[in-house]
């Protein structure tokens, strides 16, 4: 069962290549960069590396738009240079995982361009989703698009070409068109690169938006949510018809009996715990965890993501337990607080005020990585770094962000309230350079970086916090070296406490089969908390702090501001 696989043990990094180390002055992240700062991974005690995607280019979303899957991006670096951080990577005794990105290419793609410019009879037309103007009106003409779903990144999701006369589907940008999984000449081209990808070494896959390759059969319109231009497509490609049929077809064709230990996590938006056990179920040997997306959505409003509503602790306590409890027999869940597309997790759900900043991210940090399943720690997240400064629209780089501001703009939206939501919730926070030393451009490079440092990299960098045992780096350190030691940890059942209370975070695990216990105790707040221990635990040993000298101090206990604890009984 999953709790004996190896991943049940480990931890994973996630790199994000653009913005992690310059190796060459021109202002952007690249391999070798990776493979010089290894020791700072090796230390940190990570077990895999996710590399975000590195393949040939245009860069219209930052690589998550590619136009030739077996190569590496010039700006990254050569195939040579992939091959020597793989070596290096596996030699520290880690793995890396790459990003699978193919419910859509680049429109620069060559599949893509053979599709489109061979017209409506061409060998490759089949292999994008083309449809004709909707009927009655003329092609190309606003409103005539074949149905009425809305992009991700603002806009229509569909876009005319004018040469054939019919509009091709894009869920993301219009650079990145959607792939028509149904053809299986699509899926067996998608499987031998994967099985390429696998045989020069790598250690599996993060699968990109791969809940929505399966589209519903008629593509029909969706519902026109109050104020909004397009209709809601997600019922008819979130989880479609055949999505379990291709994943199980793919682990058969690329997975099945590899000699190494592989890993497999699909990112999942709109997936529900219920489809998760399906995914992620052992016996059906599809995927061996998703990426699911509740919690980073309960401080959404109606108006969608840059609608920025005040999170309840209760809602994310009862989220997150939910989940613990859905893939709790059947199924692993993947843990995290932040990736490349969300905010930085200390400036969401933590305080990045100086006085309580470290403290709260070692205290997210804690109550991440006590949770059952496999946490990923996401560039920078082990510093505690925080949400960037962006005074303008001229910082901001994403194209999500960008295509906002445009259309909010033209609507007459205000300026402020625009550029409000998108520091809030661009993606662009994730993305400012790791903060390696208080140097200029914080050590990410000699040259001009491509997205501007955020100036706190004076005192949040990993030069310091190496040299601080009290760092949050060392705190992550702890939690990491935690995981590959305790099996409760790996194992025990979850079971939360005081679901209600809007201030604190507790909850057990379990070992039945060692009769380990684990209580952690979690003050989300920067004011003190009373705690009523539950029974039996008032001489237990603290395992684990982020207030130095931090311990039980009787029951009722007191939890300082932001402080977190975990205590073992056996
Ligand atoms: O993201 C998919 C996804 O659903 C989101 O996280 C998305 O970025 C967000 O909802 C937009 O509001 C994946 C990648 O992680 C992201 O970087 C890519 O832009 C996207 O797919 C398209 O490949």
């Amino acid at each position: 069962g999953p709790g004996r696989a190896w991943w049940s043990r480990a931890v994973v990094y996630q790199i994000y290549p653009r913005s992690f180390a310059d190796s060459d002055g021109d202002g952007v992240g690249d391999l070798r960069g990776i493979t010089e700062r290894l020791d700072h991974l090796s230390l940190l005690g990570v077990d895999v590396l996710w590399l975000s995607p590195v393949y040939p280019s245009p860069q219209d979303d930052n690589g998550y738009d590619i136009s030739d899957y077996q190569d590496i991006d010039p700006l990254f670096g050569t195939l040579a240079d992939f091959d020597r951080l793989l070596a290096a990577v596996h030699e520290r005794g880690m793995k890396l995982v790459m990003d699978l990105v193919v419910n859509h290419t680049s429109d620069e793609h060559p599949w893509f361009t053979a599709s489109r410019d061979g017209g409506r009879e061409g060998d490759r037309r089949d292999w994008y989703v083309w449809r004709p103007a909707r009927d009655g009106k003329e092609p190309g003409a606003p409103g005539a698009e074949p149905n009425n779903w809305g992009s991700f990144f603002t806009g229509p999701a569909w876009t005319y070409d004018e040469k054939s006369g019919e509009y091709y589907l894009h869920l993301f940008s219009r650079k990145q068109p959607d792939l028509n999984w149904e053809n299986p000449e699509v899926r067996q081209a998608v499987y031998a690169m994967m099985r390429w990808w696998l045989e020069r070494g790598v250690d599996g896959f993060r699968m990109d938006v791969v809940n929505l390759i399966s589209k519903a059969p008629g593509l029909p319109d969706g519902v026109v949510p109050e104020g909004a231009r397009y209709g809601d497509g997600s019922p008819y490609y979130v989880c479609g018809p055949h999505v379990h049929t291709y994943l199980a077809e793919m682990h058969r064709e690329v997975f099945a009996d590899h000699p190494r230990g592989l890993l497999t996590v699909g990112e999942m938006p709109g997936v529900t715990v219920e489809e998760a056990r399906l995914f992620t179920d052992p016996a059906r040997r599809e995927l061996d965890m998703v990426f699911q997306f509740e919690h980073v959505g309960l401080d959404q409003g109606p108006g969608g993501k840059f609608d920025v509503r005040p999170l309840e602790l209760a809602d994310l306590k009862a989220s997150l337990a939910r989940w613990q409890t859905g893939l709790g027999d059947t199924g692993w869940n993947s843990l995290y607080w932040n990736n490349h597309d969300q905010p930085r997790a200390v400036s969401r759900f933590g305080d990045d005020s100086p006085a309580h900043r470290e403290r709260s991210a070692k205290l997210l940090a804690t109550v991440l990585h006590l949770h059952r399943g496999t946490p990923y720690v996401y560039q920078g997240e082990e510093l505690g770094m925080a949400n960037a400064p962006f005074a303008s629209l001229d910082d901001f780089r994403d194209i999500e962000s960008l295509n906002h501001h445009r259309e909010q703009s033209a609507l007459g939206v205000d300026e402020e309230r625009i550029l409000s939501g998108l520091r809030h919730r661009g993606r662009d926070n994730a993305r400012t350079p790791m903060q390696w030393d208080g140097t200029r451009h914080a050590g990410f490079t000699t040259g001009t970086p491509w997205i501007a440092v955020n100036p706190d990299h004076a005192h949040v960098n990993a030069e310091a916090q190496r040299a601080d045992p009290d760092s949050v780096f060392h705190h992550y350190r702890r939690l990491i070296a935690l995981r590959h030691t305790e099996p409760a940890l790996t194992h025990g059942d979850f079971r939360l406490l005081h679901p209600d209370h809007e201030q604190l975070y507790a909850f057990t695990r379990r070992d039945a089969a060692s009769g380990t216990e684990l209580l952690v105790l979690a003050n989300f707040g920067a004011t003190g908390l009373t705690v009523d221990l539950p029974e039996g635990w008032e001489q237990s040993p603290t395992l684990l702090t982020n207030v130095p000298g931090g311990a039980l101090r009787g029951a009722p206990d007191v939890l300082g501001p932001w402080e977190a604890r975990v205590h073992r009984r056996t």
